[in-house]
């Protein structure tokens, strides 16, 4: 049976790579989805990768990957980072590994971007690596699950 990670990316990662490169770096939401496929082929894992503007649209689908016993849960929040109770609730209710991600160190930007209602459900983050991020997660969880390299 296959083993799948969601990978889920927040309002307005779909314009990655179009605007702010100098923070976010010039790669597209698609050479992260390519990255986190390859990422996870070198583990034998399938990877179900999607973008949103919509809060519940994202709840929704954290509601899709525990009902589809999917193995780990990537996460970019973005704006909801900071906001989403409902992301956070819906989140908790995973037994899966979540990892959080962010392109850029949240920590070093402006105070309001520190504090993330989602770490609180996650059992790593990681900030700050650009779009390595998603790969370094994805590893991770693949080591959390025993997944071995092919
Ligand atoms: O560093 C990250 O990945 C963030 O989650 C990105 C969010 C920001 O609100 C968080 O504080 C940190 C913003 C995503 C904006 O998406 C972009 C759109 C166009 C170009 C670059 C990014």
């Amino acid at each position: 049976m296959s083993q799948t990670i969601f990978v889920l990316n927040g309002p307005n990662l779909n314009l990655l790579g179009t605007r702010e490169p100098e923070k976010y770096g010039h790669s597209t939401l698609a050479d992260v989805e390519k990255l986190c496929r390859a990422t996870a082929a070198r583990f034998g894992l399938d990877v179900d990768f999607r973008q949103s503007n919509i809060e519940g649209e994202l709840v929704t689908w954290i509601q899709e990957a525990l009902a589809k016993k999917a193995v780990g849960l990537v996460i970019n929040p973005a704006g909801y980072t900071t906001t989403s109770i409902a992301i956070l609730d819906a989140l908790l209710m995973l037994k899966a590994p979540v990892i959080e991600v962010h392109i850029t160190n949240i920590h070093q930007r402006e105070e309001f971007r520190h504090h993330s209602y989602v770490s609180k459900a996650a059992k790593a983050v990681m900030a700050g690596f650009g779009i390595d991020g998603y790969a370094l997660a994805i590893t991770g969880i693949a080591g959390m699950i025993g997944a071995k390299e092919k």
